[in-house]
């Protein structure tokens, strides 16, 4: 296949293993030409199979061991590749070549996923995102393998287990589907209260994103930067969206499961097709070796994050994802990450979180691919050359020459030889560690309702109501009141009046202490009090970059806009809406009262691209309706049309309307919503396009809640 000479290295090297069939005879796996792959050999026409016919056995074998084990977590997910560029060279902090060469561009594979779901679950579940980066650099592969929120559920890898058994479905009925709403995670969740903070991120917007291009990404723990000097920094991740980060409601996710299962990957795979690339900063927090213990939280404690007014995020570089990959299969499910691929100048900390991870990786992909060579499957080889005296095993591809296969020797010439420090040879940091080897966790883990106040507080007012219904949506699903009380008890620890709208939603009432204190009711053998949740610290009001509406974007590039028409539509203002769209990068898609083609008042065919019947308003971003008088009769009739409308205003859309569309309008709830900021009746394109860009006017919402769509 012709490609473009300047692809990215690792295209390049991807390029060996592409196939395409195009102009080409089919043959079977050992080469022979096929000349029939519908009819079997047999005995006569009507007669048996024959044993001996290789050719349908092989078709057979091959299509019966098609399935390789899904990801235990994180099974659903969809990806792209692209690069990352450094703005400028951090050598103070870091001797990696990533960030330092300012001309490099670093070829990236990056797999957005849910982590509850099954690989055919829909996309838009209540649910962590992850958000794993392979940087294919020329010193080996990084491996940032994060999620979209800054904090995990657990501090202790040990607990990870028991975290995702009990929010997988549930074992005797295999019941629910990439949800968290059932008995088994809340019980875990209110004996475990370390995941609060995960939890009630999980409970905000940032659950249910518009789109995996709108999104941030963060590293969690806490890392180390090692420089020339071998002085080390800590150091925290962010990937910052330049398209923002922006959510939809609950009512359109749960819509959307049925309207469009594959909401998100379709989104990033027509996005990239279209050319418009998604984009996202790379941000660093650092923090000084000596600063370490100056936070009112461990900073190897995975639950905290450091607030962006204590440690500001540096932006050093961008990733731009510009190409879709070829293969599933080949590209997004057999790529394998790791917390633990490192290259020099990046190195771990002691989050217990992260050093039960540099286990767990390399563990799974023996089960799921099957094989200790699974780095030589294509999209997970480095583009640097590999050497070493590791032989054989399932699927072997390298064809090692030579007699050695082992360190030191002479009969090899020694090699490969030792790579000399100054030349790139990696060293991990010398931390001096004293300790007594214990099974304990620090009391400095134990603060677990701060951050979720911090987080809670620095919400608006929209954002805030949309936590209080996640929590009674999902506690309304829970069987058992003493699992509800303890979460209640453990919500009103966290904010008050958060907890006093979940009772009320719950009809229950906040228990005023829990009937045993956590270690006890976990039966732990030292029920003391030091891991006993301490009482909330109120050291930060609120942080602004925790809250949706502070992080701004311009622009409407890449939003959905539905035009809504029948035949007779007034063609100037569909075209005059549609050109000033277009400019803005707007994606246009004409919805039809039926499919094929409908005529404008100028007797001009216009192509649909989805009729009424085939589309739900949820997978749009915004809605437009031009005039055009025998259009409008046509669409008060469709009770479809009418139910687009109310939708849309529902779930707080920007809506435009120009002549005879008022009347349609009038006709459903839009009477109550003329004077609505987002409403434009009558008005220029331009002001149409400063209400999508404000993706949506949640200042509607309590009115607009009350509409029954
Ligand atoms: Fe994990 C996959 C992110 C804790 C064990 N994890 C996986 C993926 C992401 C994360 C994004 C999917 C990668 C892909 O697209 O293939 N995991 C995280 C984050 C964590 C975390 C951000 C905490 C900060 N994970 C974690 C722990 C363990 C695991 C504590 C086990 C001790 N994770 C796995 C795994 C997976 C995985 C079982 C499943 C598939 C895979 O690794 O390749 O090993």
């Amino acid at each position: 296949m012709a490609k473009k000479k300047d692809e990215s290295k690792k295209i390049q090297d991807l390029e060996k293993n592409i196939s395409t069939a195009e102009g080409k005879t089919m043959t079977t796996n050992q080469g022979l030409k096929v000349n029939d792959t519908n009819n079997s050999l047999k005995a006569g026409e009507r007669g048996a199979t024959l044993l001996e016919d290789f050719i349908l056995r092989e078709k057979i074998t091959h299509f019966d061991h098609e399935r390789i084990p899904e990801r235990i977590v994180h099974a659903r997910g969809s990806a792209a590749h692209g690069h990352f560029e450094l703005y400028e060279s951090q050598e103070k902090y870091t001797k990696a070549g990533i960030f330092t060469d300012t001309n490099r561009k670093t070829p990236v594979f990056t797999r957005f996923s849910t982590v509850a779901g099954s690989k055919g679950s829909a996309d838009t579940a209540r649910d962590v995102r992850g958000f794993a980066v392979k940087f294919y650099t020329e010193e080996g592969i990084f491996d940032l393998v994060g999620n979209n929120m800054p904090i995990f559920f657990i501090q202790d890898a040990m607990k990870f287990p028991d975290l995702i058994h009990s929010v997988k479905p549930e074992p005797d009925r295999e019941i629910p589907q990439a949800a968290s709403a059932h008995d088994t995670f809340y019980d875990f969740v209110s004996l475990s209260p370390e995941t609060l903070h995960n939890h009630i991120w999980v409970m905000s917007d940032r659950a249910i994103p518009r789109s995996l291009r709108m999104m941030e990404g963060f590293g969690i723990h806490t890392f180390r930067l090692i420089n020339k000097e071998g002085k080390s920094h800590f150091v925290k991740f962010h990937w910052k969206p330049l398209l923002g980060v922006k959510s939809i409601t609950w009512d359109e996710a749960v819509k959307l499961h049925g309207a469009d299962s594959d909401f998100h990957r379709r989104d990033l795979w027509d996005a990239i097709d279209a050319g418009q690339f998604p984009e996202w900063e790379l941000g660093l927090q650092i923090v000084p070796e000596e600063d370490e213990h100056k936070f009112e939280f461990d900073l190897l404690d995975p639950t905290k994050l450091i607030p962006e007014e204590m440690v500001p995020v540096q932006r050093i570089g961008k990733m731009t994802l510009n190409r879709n990959p070829d293969n599933f299969f080949a590209e997004t499910e057999q790529v394998a990450f790791h917390p633990g691929h490192l290259v020099p100048g990046i190195d771990f900390s002691n989050d217990p979180l992260l050093q039960g991870r540099l286990f767990s990786y390399t563990d799974t992909q023996l089960s799921r691919l099957g094989s200790p060579n699974f780095h030589e499957i294509p999209i997970n080889r480095p583009i640097n050359e590999t050497h070493n005296n590791q032989r054989d095993a399932h699927m072997r591809m390298t064809v090692n020459k030579g007699k050695t296969a082992y360190f030191p020797n002479s009969l090899g010439g020694g090699c490969p030889h030792l790579a000399k420090m100054a030349d790139g040879g990696f060293t991990s940091y010398e931390e001096r560690l004293d300790g007594k080897k214990v099974r304990a966790r620090s009391e400095s883990f134990s603060d677990h309702f701060s951050q979720p106040g911090i987080f809670y507080r620095s919400l608006e007012d929209w954002e805030k109501e949309h936590v209080a219904e996640a929590y009674s949506f999902e506690l309304g699903k829970v069987n058992y009141d003493h699992i509800k009380k303890r979460m209640l008890w453990l919500i009103n620890e966290i904010d008050k009046s958060l907890a006093k709208k979940v009772a009320e939603n719950l009809g229950m009432k906040i228990p005023s202490k829990i009937e045993k204190p956590i270690n006890q009711a976990i039966g732990a053998d030292d029920p003391g009090d030091k891991n006993e949740p301490k009482k909330r610290k109120d050291y930060l009001d609120k942080s602004e970059a925790l809250s949706q509406t502070h992080i701004k974007t311009k622009g409407i590039a890449t939003r959905q806009i539905a035009f809504l028409v029948s035949d007779g539509f007034n063609h100037e203002q569909f075209s005059k809406m549609k050109t000033a769209l277009e400019k803005e990068n707007a994606m246009v898609k004409v919805v039809g009262s039926h499919g094929g083609e409908v005529k404008c008042s100028k007797n001009e065919s216009h192509k649909v691209d989805a009729a009424i019947m085939t589309t739900e308003s949820v997978v749009f971003d915004a809605l437009y309706i031009p005039g055009g008088k025998k259009s409008i009769d046509t669409l008060m009739e469709t009770a479809k049309a009418k139910k687009f409308i109310n939708e849309s205003l529902k779930h707080c859309k920007a809506i435009a309307l120009d002549g005879e569309a008022k009347d349609l309008f009038e006709a459903t709830h839009g009477k109550d919503f003329k004077d609505d900021e987002a409403v434009c009746i009558d008005k220029q394109p331009s002001k149409f396009i400063k209400a999508i860009a404000m993706h949506r006017n949640w200042k509607r919402e309590k009115e607009a809640k009350k509409i029954p769509a």
